[in-house]
């Protein structure tokens, strides 16, 4: 079963040739977040931006099973990976993470705000991701 909420990040929608972060392919965004010792933790903490292809691996290395819960989750289009699993579609609640299990979501995150989520399992567990409107300059 699966309850996870997720974030977003925001994108750049703009096709310029500046700056900003060289990404892998086709702009994707790509975080890592990991769900070890009762807590989340981004192995690369930087801030997302909206209207991205955008990609969470999220990994639970605790021995006991894990939630990913944001209210943002169901208004996204989000398509999830794990165990030979695919769930698609909007209007996902959460997820839940088994120990030693990682789940890929992927989703365009739609506008710039802040993206809280938390564990539905373990209520002190919360996390947060910053998304940018516009890459600066
Ligand atoms: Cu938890």
């Amino acid at each position: 079963m699966a309850v996870l909420g997720l974030l977003l990040l925001p994108g750049l929608s703009t096709a310029g040739p500046s700056d900003d972060v060289p990404t892998p392919q086709q702009q994707e965004q790509r975080i890592e977040l990991l769900m070890r010792n009762y807590d989340f933790a981004l192995s690369d903490p930087r801030p997302i931006r909206f209207g991205v292809p955008t990609v969470i691996i999220l990994r639970n290395q605790d021995i006991v099973p894990h939630g990913f819960q944001s209210s943002a989750l169901p208004t996204l289009r989000i398509r999830a990976q794990g165990e030979g699993l695919t769930a698609y579609g909007i209007g996902i609640e959460g997820f839940h993470v088994d120990p030693g299990k990682t789940l890929v979501l992927h989703f365009v995150p739609e506008s710039n705000a802040r993206l809280t989520f938390r564990c539905d399992l373990h209520p002190q567990m919360k996390g947060e991701l910053f998304v940018l409107e516009i890459p600066s300059a």
